[in-house]
């Protein structure tokens, strides 16, 4: 049996993630930042500790086949803390993947890699980049990093561009960026188990009719995993549509929503020299 680890386990995501591979019975190795998890089945293997540190890295990649990556910072934050949690700390994990054989990273990248494109636009996976904020900029990176680690080192990685990870949507943009927990379950069982995969990227998105983004063509990477969501967040439209959009109007014209909008420079205030 594989031996998965999963980092970020004591985030919103990882929580989800760790309870639901436990109860599959997967052999896991979860790791939380600075506190420690307390072992939710007998004998559970955790641990926790900074991922800048070798030693740390070490410890979690140990024996394992596949890593899922959730490990770092997941909102917009100053400059310094995103380049030491999701670029020194992914290079850290990536090297550490080199040094114990790791076969495949699957990493949590995000639609904020993309969220200044605007609302209207329905995105094929080969879209450009258009980060809205240093931490879309630092999953831009770190697609990157998992690029240049599948070409170089042979280390496989799936991307997963993780749009709105909720229970269920609650407000309109939802209704375009909503990936359902059911959905995010079977993009990481397939992204564990199916074989030879090399280096994917896939919406993490889930069958909503307003979707923004577009997983389908016989190379993507939705198609190479076999991906075929099942939630749609139009079931919760006519709740979400009796209240008011709690975006402002520059939030409501990106797909990345209040990130995008979050320090913009309004256009009358542009290039004061031009
Ligand atoms: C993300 O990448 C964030 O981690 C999460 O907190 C949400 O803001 C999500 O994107 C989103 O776009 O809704």
């Amino acid at each position: 049996m594989k031996k998965i680890a999963l980092s970020g386990a004591g985030g919103q995501l990882g929580r989800v993630l760790r309870k639901a591979l436990l109860e599959r019975g997967a052999n896991l190795r979860s790791a939380a930042g600075s506190r420690a998890l307390e072992p939710i089945v007998e004998g559970e293997d955790v641990m926790h500790g900074d991922l800048r540190d070798p030693a740390v890295v070490d410890r979690l990649l140990e024996g394992v086949d596949v890593l899922i990556h959730m490990a770092g910072t997941s909102v917009e934050r100053p400059l310094p803390e995103i380049i030491e949690n999701n670029l020194r700390g992914l290079v850290e994990v990536y090297e550490g993947a080199r040094r114990h054989g790791v076969g495949r990273v699957i990493f949590a990248s995000s639609n904020h890699a993309i969220g200044m494109h605007p609302v209207e636009e329905k995105l094929a996976l080969d879209c450009d980049f258009r980060p809205d904020g240093f931490y879309g900029l630092s999953k831009v990176w770190g697609e990157a990093l998992g690029r240049l680690y599948w070409d170089k080192h042979g280390i496989e990685t799936v991307s997963i561009r993780i749009g709105s990870c909720i229970e269920k949507p609650t407000e309109f943009r939802h209704l375009s960026t909503w990936l359902g927990f059911e959905d995010l379950l079977q993009l990481i069982d397939l992204s564990i188990n199916v074989p030879d995969l090399g280096y994917q990227v896939v919406w993490g998105v889930s069958n909503n009719t307003r979707s923004y983004w577009d997983n389908s063509g016989t190379n993507s990477g939705a198609t190479r995993l076999g991906y075929q969501p099942r939630q749609n967040a139009e079931d919760y439209a006519a709740e979400i549509l009796a209240k008011a959009n709690p975006l402002d109007a520059t939030a409501q014209r990106y797909q990345g929503g209040s990130f995008a909008s979050f320090d913009f420079t309004p256009p009358e205030r542009r290039n004061p020299k031009r």
